[in-house]
């Protein structure tokens, strides 16, 4: 929701702005921002094929261009933030983030916990990496999220989505569609089969994916509240801990 998913390498300006906008107003203490690659990352990611590993050498100029891609929508998010008094310092996960088959296993987690002990906001983004078993993947924002989280105890986590929250069915085809209110571990478990991919270009998974890293997190006890980025003050709401429309995931 921070780029047009349609057009490739478009910002969406008025979107990175209201954003920026609530979550200065937020004012969270010890707060790290993710995003995700929108109509920058997975395009790329998707015609240097670049999801599942190194195959051919043409790649390499591709995941040159892929991470350009992120580092040029970070800049837009970053100037919006930094304009709205957050104290932002962007963390290029590529630099300091290693998979072994597409999972996370080395992350240099002290800049983080550095810059959030002085009161820092790290801003983070999906983005390719080195891998050790593939020669590289495609990181999700998502999977940034969960792992973190889980390794420095965050209480909450709040996912920005187009939607309003999970539903009972895809509220974008079926109008009978309900949003659910709670979820727990459970019963995410049984409602995965009925959430769909991304439809736009999106080579990690859309909100499947996002359940999927999701679980992780709040497996360990993390509260997580899923809310309609594309909704004015709902971020904002989220972020205050107020109740908001969204869906709240929980371990029980
Ligand atoms: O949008 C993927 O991040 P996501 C970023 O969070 C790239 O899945 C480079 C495709």
């Amino acid at each position: 929701m921070i780029t047009d998913k349609e057009k490739p390498l478009t910002p969406d300006l008025k979107a990175i702005e209201r954003l920026a906008d609530e979550i200065s107003r937020a004012n969270v203490s010890s707060l790290i921002l993710v995003h995700g690659g929108g109509s920058f990352g997975h395009p790329f990611a998707e015609r240097y094929n670049l999801r599942g590993g190194y195959v051919e050498s043409s790649q390499i100029l591709g995941f040159s261009q892929t991470h350009l891609a992120m580092t040029l929508l970070n800049s837009w998010v970053m100037e919006a933030l930094i304009t709205h008094n957050i104290p932002a310092v962007e963390v290029h996960p590529s630099s300091c983030a290693v998979t072994t088959a597409g999972r996370i296993t080395t992350m240099d987690l002290k800049p983080l916990k550095k810059m959030l002990k002085m009161g820092f906001v790290p801003v983070l983004y999906g983005d390719p990496v080195l891998d050790s078993k593939q020669g590289f993947a495609i990181l999700s924002g998502d999977q940034i999220v969960s792992s973190l989280a889980i390794k420095l105890g965050a209480c909450r986590i709040v996912m920005g989505a187009d939607v309003d929250g999970l539903y009972t069915s895809d509220p974008k085809t079926d109008s009978s569609a309900q949003l659910i209110e709670h979820v727990t571990l459970e019963e995410l478990k049984s409602l995965k089969h009925k959430i769909q991919g991304s439809k736009a270009t999106d080579v990690t998974g859309g909100m499947l994916g996002k359940m999927e890293e999701v679980t992780l997190a709040i497996e360990e006890g993390i509260e997580t509240v899923v809310v309609n980025a594309t909704k004015s003050g709902r971020v904002y709401t989220a972020l205050t801990g107020k109740k908001v429309i969204g869906t709240v995931l929980s371990k029980g």
